[in-house]
């Protein structure tokens, strides 16, 4: 029998990482919009959280920062010139512009793509959507980046199909809206995908057509097809990853997460009868803490003994509602037997959580086999990359920053310095 495994594959947080405000709907990135950021520190703290997960003897990947700012996106918008001249006349024309282009958003890899595994698709291949993330205008030219390193690290096409983004006027942000309930996870299983309906005081960043669309491109016979609460959206959940997520037969999901979770639930019940629902009810964790604290943002993994962990944002640990309900909860005796709380508070600030950071990839022997090796990480890597984003990644990085040309320079020969050290084209 083929053996599965999951690998989580976190976005390498990139040199030009700040806080520009450019996500309404997402409380924590204007809360902090305008703050100094601290790149070096933040790339540490993502590096930090993929080396627990292989402390804990998980399998784990990673992608690599974009080349930003983004040139290539700004000559689209009619600036011209050397890359200087272009960065220059953009920082002072159309400073909002330019942050967009210079975001280091790629990091959040849970909105490169949306993965289904090959043990529920029709011809048995991982599928793969990238993901048009078209609503927020910083996020809209992620997706050439992110297909390029998608076709280069899972290459053969006989494990892989990887698949051009939904038109862009159906938004879609990928895995943070998709969720899978298999058990064992080399089961077929069931697959959710989560959208949200506009009209809200923020936007509804997953349609329903781009659902709909990448069901059928993978070769999803039956997925359901779930409505985010408007309140959740309201209440700054702009992906169903901030309240909900899901792995092997454990749907843990906030009571407020969905439109209409009596639906949902008996569905899945009529599914996957042995599912197991952990809901969180607001009396015990508001919707409000859930979201500042991220409890849902978390990743539920299982260990090579078999036990399940939360590896969750140390938020959740000063949180008080939070903590006393995950002290109530997480037990010996299951289902999820351990957590471990993480400090990536840099990511946090910009509303990506642990969970944003990483795309998972359940992946059959063979299909691990044919990843591209350089972008599976071990400790001695770890220690590469760490050595590397010490050396070159800009320590600090106010709004003002980003506009001069020395933190263009910085943030170019770190990215040069990271492709020479993987040994990939630039
Ligand atoms: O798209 N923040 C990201 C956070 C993405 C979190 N991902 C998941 N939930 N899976 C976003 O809103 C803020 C950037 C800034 O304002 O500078 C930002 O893009």
């Amino acid at each position: 029998m083929t053996s599965f495994r999951e690998i989580n594959f976190d976005g390498l947080i990139g040199p030009s990482h700040n806080y520009a405000g450019l996500s309404p709907g997402n409380v924590a990135a204007t809360l902090h919009a305008g703050e100094t950021a601290y790149p070096r520190k933040a790339a540490l703290q993502g590096l930090a959280k993929m080396r627990l997960m292989l402390k804990l003897g998980l399998g784990q990947g990673f992608f690599l920062p974009h080349d930003r700012p983004n040139i290539a996106w700004l000559m689209t918008m009619g600036f011209s010139g050397s890359a200087a001249e272009v960065c220059a006349a953009a920082w002072r024309e159309e400073p909002l512009l330019f942050a967009q282009a210079i975001s280091a958003s790629p990091m959040w890899a849970a909105n490169a793509a949306t993965v289904s595994p090959a043990p529920d698709t029709a011809d048995g291949r991982v599928h793969i959507t990238v993901a048009n993330l078209s609503t927020m205008a910083h996020r809209s030219h992620e997706w050439p980046g992110t297909l390029a390193q998608l076709r280069r690290i899972f290459p053969d096409p006989r494990q892989f199909a990887i698949h051009e983004p939904i038109p862009p006027r159906f938004g879609d942000e990928g895995a943070a809206n998709f969720m899978r309930i298999a058990a064992p996870v080399s089961d077929p299983g069931v697959e959710l995908m989560v959208y949200g309906e506009p009209g809200g005081p923020f936007p509804a960043r997953q349609s329903l057509e781009a659902c709909r669309a990448i069901f059928r491109r993978h070769g999803i016979e039956d997925g359901l097809l779930v409505q985010q609460s408007p309140e959740a959206i309201a209440a700054g959940a702009f992906h169903n990853d901030v309240v909900a997520v899901a792995h092997e037969n454990i749907l843990f999901a906030h009571e407020q997460a969905f439109a209409d979770k009596a639906a949902l639930y008996e569905s899945l019940e009529a599914h996957c009868p042995d599912v197991v629902i952990l809901e969180v009810p607001a009396s015990e964790v508001s919707l409000r803490d859930a979201i500042a604290s991220y409890l849902f943002n978390s990743q539920l993994v299982t260990l090579p003994d078999g036990s399940r962990a939360l590896i969750l944002p140390m938020e959740c640990a000063e949180t008080p509602a939070v903590k006393a309900w995950l002290d109530r909860n997480i037990s010996a005796n299951g289902p999820i037997h351990a957590a471990h709380f993480v400090d990536v508070r840099e990511s946090m600030h910009n509303g990506g959580g642990p969970a944003c950071l990483r795309l998972r990839m359940l992946l059959s022997a063979e299909a691990e086999a044919a990843v591209h090796p350089a972008h599976l990480l071990d400790e001695r890597g770890a220690d590469r990359l760490e050595a590397l984003i010490e050396a070159h990644w800009p320590e600090r990085l106010s709004p003002s920053d980003i506009g001069l040309p020395q933190s263009w320079e910085a943030m170019d020969m770190a990215r040069a310095a990271l492709l020479a050290m993987l040994d990939e084209p630039l």
